[in-house]
């Protein structure tokens, strides 16, 4: 087939948030939108002429309609050969692996994590570059900034390929290899985890359940811990990707990954459950009865790092996102490693992970990760405490408050206020932004303010800074408040207010934490005026 050189006028919302492009499915919809978008990305990128492009996404509503147009205009551009999931499936952190296994130039991932799918829902699209990670933003940046120009884009006259089967065609000079989605990932796995340990711990009668939301881990889940790890059949829920992950919202935490949570804290808990997001990069994790935060789950992850073969020679450092709690920073100062503190968003994290300065990532937002990909990983997580608890013979409980008897805890917990009005929103930002300046050495309820600023970051490897990444409030005890507006929302905007105090008294550690955090919710109230100018009595998502 002959190339085809499309004429296209720009859209003016092409600029990737925190993690790619998320939009309503009818946005993407519209003609010429994801192909703009997608010349956008290869006309800000160069030398990919005869390379490889790893292409794959969550499995949502579009999914392989979007890869269809995708693998076109790959091959009208010049890409040599294109990797594509089975059924256009990858994981956001197995698809990080292939581009790495098999030194791909780069990868489109096709998700909008833990957005609902649908007609009516929400679709996105990120690149990936040759790291398996992110793409930084002065890749993200001269990406909107040619769509902002685009006069034309290049796609192929040539019908549909079929992708339910493994194996090798060739569009337009360009070869297209359908790959297996689990295969390179569980490889991987396999090689970081003691998986002989952790199928004694299911074989001795240790029982865990692992909830799919209806999205992409199903697959992974099934074939790692079901059919390599020997958990009984049945041990994997809502296993099978749908479009819509049954309506539901893909998000693993308290509030929507309710199965699972019904039965943890029900009569006849499992000694383990977790749950994973959309596109399979999140993860959390709960024992019975009991839940971990995410803040917490990277602390004890790296406090224990040396159990796990993929990682028995030490940690060269942890990063964590800022609003992420301190939790990871006590551990990092007894092992006598840097930690650093990043914005919001994974790709922040890859300067550190390619120059060897971190090894393990973490955000409060139920993502962790380390060095094996340049994503956060959800089935990575789950494996990684199951490895800890195979060696230590305890339950998740006992191993997180030991935790907190040995480094103290840092009670931690996120309010989110989704769907307000955009211009309350940043109202709101703007009054507390202006109000900083005067606050350190006042007194709120009793606690003298250190600090008070606009988190700033300067990237240590390569020196590029970011601005405007979070409202800092710091307490004279360590105790903080941040708020944030989300970058990957679709409809009006998502306030977030990140609270932690630490506390060191273990007789304090039974404490709820909404509880515990009672007199800086009240603060943060008070500083941000949250109830009068949004008109919310209380948020819409706690975790
Ligand atoms: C949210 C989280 C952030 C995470 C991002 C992508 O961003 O807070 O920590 O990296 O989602 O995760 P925001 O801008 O809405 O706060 V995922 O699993 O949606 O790719
Ligand atoms: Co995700």
């Amino acid at each position: 087939p002959t190339v085809k050189h499309v004429p296209t006028t720009p859209f003016d919302d092409q600029r990737p948030g925190t993690s790619g492009l998320r939009k309503k499915v009818r946005t993407f919809r519209q003609p010429g939108y994801l192909e703009n978008f997608v010349q956008s990305v290869f006309d800000s990128l160069e030398g990919f002429r005869g390379q490889t492009l790893v292409v794959g996404g969550d499995g949502r509503y579009w999914n392989l309609e979007a890869i269809q147009v995708i693998l076109r205009m790959a091959a009208a551009n010049g890409f040599g050969r294109v990797l594509v999931g089975r059924d256009g499936l990858l994981s956001t952190p197995a698809a990080s692996a292939v581009i790495r296994a098999h030194r791909a130039f780069g990868g489109l991932i096709l998700s909008a994590s833990h957005n609902p799918g649908g007609p009516d829902a929400d679709f996105g699209i990120k690149y990936n570059t040759g790291n398996g990670g992110p793409a930084p933003e002065k890749v993200t940046e001269a990406i909107y900034a040619a769509s902002r120009q685009i006069g034309e884009y290049r796609t192929l006259e040539a019908p549909d390929l079929d992708l339910s089967r493994p194996g090798a065609t060739e569009l337009g000079g360009m070869q297209v290899e359908v790959i297996d989605p689990v295969a390179d990932y569980a490889a991987l796995m396999e090689r970081l985890f003691d998986f002989g340990a952790i199928s004694g711990l299911l074989a001795s009668g240790f029982r865990i359940r692992f909830d799919a939301m209806h999205a992409i881990t199903g697959p992974y889940a099934h074939a790692i811990l079901e059919q390599r790890l020997g958990a009984p059949a049945g041990t994997v829920i809502n296993g099978t990707p749908l479009p819509d992950f049954g309506g539901g919202h893909p998000d693993p935490n308290l509030t929507y990954a309710h199965d699972l949570v019904e039965e943890m804290y029900g009569p006849d808990a499992p000694d383990f459950g977790a749950a994973s997001d959309g596109d399979g990069d999140r993860n959390m994790i709960l024992g019975r009865g009991f839940f971990v935060t995410p803040s917490d789950s990277l602390a004890v992850l790296a406090a224990n790092a040396r159990l796990v073969p993929g990682y028995a020679g030490g940690l060269k450092g942890i990063a964590r996102s800022m609003p992420t709690s301190q939790a990871a920073d006590r551990v990092a100062e007894k092992l006598g490693i840097p930690c650093f503190e990043t914005p919001t968003g994974w790709k922040f994290f890859g300067n550190l992970l390619d120059a060897g300065r971190a090894t393990l990532c973490g955000e409060e937002s139920f993502g962790t990760g380390s060095d094996h990909v340049r994503e956060k990983d959800g089935l990575w997580a789950v494996l990684f405490w199951l490895n800890i608890l195979a060696v230590r013979r305890e339950g998740v409980e006992a191993v997180v408050r030991t935790h907190w008897a040995e480094f103290g805890r840092n009670v931690y917990s996120r309010h989110d206020y989704e769907g307000i009005p955009a211009e309350a929103a940043s109202g709101l930002m703007a009054h507390l932004r202006a109000r900083l300046a005067a606050l350190p050495g006042t007194d709120l309820d009793g606690n003298r303010v250190a600090y008070a600023d606009d988190f700033g970051y300067t990237d240590p490897v390569d020196g590029s800074t970011s601005s405007g990444q979070g409202l800092r409030v710091g307490f004279e005890d360590g105790s903080r408040i941040v708020f944030r507006l989300s970058g990957t929302g679709t409809e009006g905007a998502t306030l977030r207010v990140y609270l932690e105090r630490f506390d060191p008294d273990t007789d304090r550690h039974h404490l709820d934490a909404q509880e515990a955090l009672a007199d800086l919710i009240h603060i943060a109230d008070g500083l941000a005026e949250i109830r009068a100018r949004t008109g919310r009595e209380a948020p819409d998502v706690i975790t």
